[in-house]
């Protein structure tokens, strides 16, 4: 009976040994649209307005509704280039700073009621919002608080006028993943024939708080992109480049739309950042951000946009790609050759992950299986890899037992759990001997790295300083 005993708590106390708590959640953490948002990874930005036929980038406000006529629209051409090159939502500009609404709305003239397209009678925010869904595109909506075409820019009447059109269309279309509040003022325009400049302080004239409120009535889901968030930031530049660090996590406070001079900040982050506003990466597939004719020979290669997706989303961040549709209301065939391109050389470029599965060693949290090494090679997102909370540093080793040709290591954190590696290493094995390729800084939710080409039998990746222990939830080779 007493050996009974015995070896009943020896099993007991062995069993509770291996079994350790998960890691404490980090700091600041995704909500889960946030979590969400990340996983997209390339949307689609489409300008569209007067300008496309006028040839302007910022119209002034005083464009006759009439110009607005694109012979050949169609949005299910839009939608279906965007779907095969992988993208997964579509934001629109449904009113850019000329003030000229994409749908007949109630509150204005200026729209799409008084354009010559479909006589006066379409509604492209709902064909747009229509094609999205049926191809199963989340759709998304930019809606310029510049007004260069508004009597009342400057004055509270004109943000009332702004809200009710944002409620107007979260009634009209619902289903909104993200919402765009564009800082951008330049000052002067038409405002209803005073034709004169006006400045607001971008810190307090939108009330952006209660506007907010407003739309999460609507949809408490939605995510608003702003320079200061509160859901997902600017990246401080318009070329679609995060910082080669990255921190999700920035401190609010001191941003707020039109700020000037905290691009880097912006870019990068803040390790001690007081809350999760994680970088967009916007980028227009040309030169300017609406189409021109004389922009048809200068559409980003497939290998540009690549190199900006290694740079955005291979640092963490999401990928918004601007197409302009042209006068007709098609995307030109040359942004449709490029998008395939692309497509095809992100196919071509991580076609096999011959980590999959790979062999992967390294001491792992509480020896309990549940945190161990062979959780980075499962292609399993929701498991991975931890070390006991005393650790922030550490190291795994994936073994291809043969020479393999490697080009690209991605790896990516639980960020569940917050975002916690400051800085790494990769080191290759090479005929029995290791050497260093790479040391670099954060990882967030994906990093992809050139590794080569280079022939190797093992890769090492270093964790040098974490911000509590690490928690990597995927490895892949290719
Ligand atoms: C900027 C705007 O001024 C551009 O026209 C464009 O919409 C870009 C995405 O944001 O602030």
């Amino acid at each position: 009976m007493k050996k009974l005993f015995f070896a009943a708590l020896v099993i007991f106390i062995s069993c509770t040994k291996k079994e350790a708590l998960p890691p404490a959640t980090l700091l600041r953490v995704p909500n889960s649209s946030q979590l969400a948002w990340h996983s997209m990874e390339l949307n689609a930005f489409v300008h569209f307005t007067v300008n496309t036929f006028t040839d302007k980038e910022w119209g002034y406000g005083d464009e006759s509704e009439k110009v607005f006529n694109p012979t050949e629209c169609n949005p299910e051409q839009w939608v279906s280039v965007l779907k095969k090159a992988g993208f997964r939502g579509l934001i629109l500009t449904c009113k850019h700073h000329d003030g000229f609404c994409l749908w007949p709305s109630q509150y204005t003239e200026h729209s799409v009621k008084n354009s010559v397209w479909k006589k006066g009678k379409g509604d492209l925010v709902h064909e747009v919002a229509e094609a999205c869904k049926q191809a199963g595109l989340k759709f998304g909506i930019y809606l310029s608080p510049w007004d260069r075409n508004h009597k009342d820019y400057g004055s509270p009447a004109y943000v009332e006028y702004y809200r009710n059109q944002l409620k107007e269309l979260f009634t009209l279309y619902p289903d909104v993943f993200e919402m765009w509040f564009d800082g951008a003022n330049g000052g002067d325009g038409f405002y209803g024939g005073k034709r004169e400049t006006r400045k607001i302080d971008g810190r307090t004239y939108y009330d952006w708080p209660t506007t907010l409120n407003i739309v999460r009535g609507f949809d408490p889901s939605v995510i608003f992109f702003s320079d200061a968030g509160p859901g997902v930031r600017w990246v401080g530049n318009e070329r679609g480049i995060a910082g080669e660090t990255n921190w999700n996590t920035i401190s609010s406070d001191t941003l707020f739309a039109g700020k000037g001079g905290i691009e880097k900040l912006l870019n990068e982050g803040s390790e001690n950042g007081k809350q999760w506003i994680p970088a967009e990466c916007d980028v227009s597939i040309r030169p300017g951000w609406f189409y021109h004719s004389s922009e048809d020979s200068l559409v980003k290669t497939p290998e540009q946009l690549f190199d900006i997706y290694l740079k955005s989303v291979g640092r963490g961040s999401l990928m918004l790609l601007n197409i302009p549709p042209d006068k007709k209301g098609l995307f030109h065939e040359n942004d449709v050759k490029s998008l395939q391109g692309f497509r095809k050389l992100l196919d071509e470029e991580f076609k096999t992950n011959i980590a999959f599965h790979a062999s992967a060693r390294g001491g792992f949290r509480g020896e309990d299986q549940k945190y161990s090494t062979s959780n980075l090679t499962d292609g399993n997102d929701s498991t991975y890899w931890a070390l006991d909370d005393e650790y922030t540093s550490g190291s795994f080793e994936i073994d291809f037992e043969k020479k393999v040709k490697v080009k690209y290591i991605v790896l990516q954190e639980f960020i569940k759990l917050g975002q916690r590696v400051k800085s790494f290493s990769v080191e290759v094995q090479k005929a029995g001997s290791w050497s260093k390729i790479l040391e670099a800084t954060t990882i967030g939710r994906k990093r992809i790295l050139k590794l080569g080409p280079i022939e190797v039998d093992k890769i090492r990746v270093n964790i040098l300083a974490s911000r509590a222990c690490p928690i990597i939830s995927n490895v892949e080779v290719y």
